[in-house]
């Protein structure tokens, strides 16, 4: 069992002193796109959708999923079938999940504030949810229940009323999705789920789709959402770009992404262990090594190789680790180590070194940190209390991962009183003034005759 064939490159940056745009050069990373070449393709879905509704759905359900579908919505019937059949280790699998993610979500809800910015004068923010929120989860070859999880659960902790999933028809499945996301749905308490895949269910959701009519077969209303959520091919991130504006998106997810920060004293085993988790997922994921030990590089090196070749999935392992998107960086110190991590701004960084509570103070580019040797990447991709859907390609720089917030607003309340009003009116009424806005300055005056 020999056979694991792949270069992870090595990059040395040690003894070098390097500006923030040549270390973000440095780092092993490829360009996102961001231009699509299935926009074409689903401008026509969404075209499609809007104007004919439910037998567009239809239509491209027997195109793209070869299922014949009257409507997509799943039955409770189903959703109860499913959860009544799931393995019971399984099921209490995603009840932890769920009761983490939960406490966390509730947890991460800000509070209120009612300011008063001057007597008889009271700002106020209140976080307000969205209405109704639409949540996409991927079918294909490894459809992810824990993905739903992590969408739904922070939209409910944000008091979203309405939540609706869509997930692909699967045709070894009597055109319903599959087994275990209808189980979490049905754990979730979410009975709007639909047999809908790719931009045709994104479209759904961002401009709804009327009742339809017997000569189409039926089909109930679907109500637009204001927010769509959820990872998906490339046709489905198309279709959630092209709709953006209309409703609201989360981040946009490219592969995945690790990068472990080590020093002497990390543990070779976890670190390849982890790096290859990741890999396990994408032939495009990313894993990363930034350390600076030479010998702890070469350990894991060997390590890899040893754990590739008994790895299930190792055809994409090899070649995730051996992209040019993944790779060993050496680094002088701790000090550039933090450079480089925050340069790279991870989706998922590991920070195993010595005092690495005080080492992971200093990142502040990553989508979630995990600290020490006991909080692996795979800990958060499903019971940590954390949520794993998190910003890819460089976004952790200016972007968050899915949280309550995300399903929230901060809705600003203005109530001063007459005597707090007649107080700051008179700069009112200059700045309309050195504006030439004067009729801004007519509507405090007014109030004062
Ligand atoms: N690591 C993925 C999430 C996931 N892993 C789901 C397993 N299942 C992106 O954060
Ligand atoms: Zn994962």
């Amino acid at each position: 069992n020999s056979g694991a064939t792949f270069t992870l490159r090595r990059t040395d940056l040690r003894g070098q002193s390097l500006s923030v745009a040549e270390l973000k050069g440095a780092v092993p990373r490829t360009a996102a796109s961001t231009v699509s070449t299935a926009e074409t393709a689903v401008e026509a879905i969404i075209a499609d959708v809007r104007r004919d509704g439910h037998a567009a759905l239809a239509a491209l359900a027997h195109k793209f999923d070869g299922v014949t579908q009257e409507h997509p919505r799943v039955p409770a019937g189903a959703l109860q079938k499913a959860l009544e059949t799931l393995d019971p280790a399984v099921r209490a699998a995603l009840e932890e999940s769920i009761a983490r993610a939960t406490a966390f979500a509730q947890a991460q809800k800000p509070a209120n504030i009612d300011f008063p910015v001057a007597n008889g004068a009271v700002v106020s923010q209140h976080w307000v949810p969205v209405s109704r929120v639409g949540m996409y989860v991927p079918g294909g070859l490894a459809p992810l229940a824990s993905s739903v999880i992590m969408n739904a659960v922070p939209a409910q902790a944000a008091g979203v009323a309405s939540v609706a999933l869509a997930s692909p028809p699967q045709k070894n499945n009597g055109g319903l999705p599959d087994q275990t996301i209808l189980a979490a749905a049905a754990l979730l308490g979410i009975d709007e789920v639909y047999a809908m895949g790719g931009a045709q269910a994104i479209a759904a959701f961002a401009y709804g789709v009327a009742a339809g009519s017997s000569a189409t077969g039926g089909g109930e209303v679907i109500e637009p959402v204001d927010v769509v959520t959820g990872p998906g091919n490339i046709f489905v991130a198309t279709a959630k770009r092209l709709v953006k504006g209309v409703v609201g998106i989360d981040s946009e997810a490219g592969a995945t992404e690790i990068a472990v920060l080590a020093d002497h004293t990390a543990n070779p085993i976890f670190v390849a262990a982890d790096l290859i988790s990741q890999a396990e997922h994408d032939p495009n994921a990313a894993s990363v090594l930034v350390t600076t030990s030479v010998e702890l590089a070469d350990a894991v090196e060997r390590e890899l190789r040893a754990q590739v070749a008994r790895t299930a999935h190792r055809e994409r392992v090899q070649t995730a680790l051996g992209g040019v998107q993944s790779g060993i960086v050496l680094v002088s110190d701790l000090a550039q180590g933090v450079a480089v991590c925050n340069a790279y701004a991870a989706e998922h960084l590991e920070v195993v070194t010595e005092n690495a509570v005080e080492v992971a103070a200093q990142i502040s580019n990553a989508g979630a940190i995990f600290i020490g040797d006991y909080s692996p990447v795979s800990l958060g991709d499903y019971c940590a209390g954390s949520n794993h859907v998190l910003p890819t390609s460089g976004t952790a720089a200016f972007s968050s991962g899915l949280n309550v917030t995300t399903f929230l607003r901060a809705v600003q309340l203005i109530n001063y009183n007459k005597d707090a009003l007649a107080e700051v009116a008179r700069h009112v009424i200059t700045l309309s003034q050195a504006e030439d806005l004067p009729a801004h300055g007519d509507a405090v005056a007014v109030r004062f005759p």
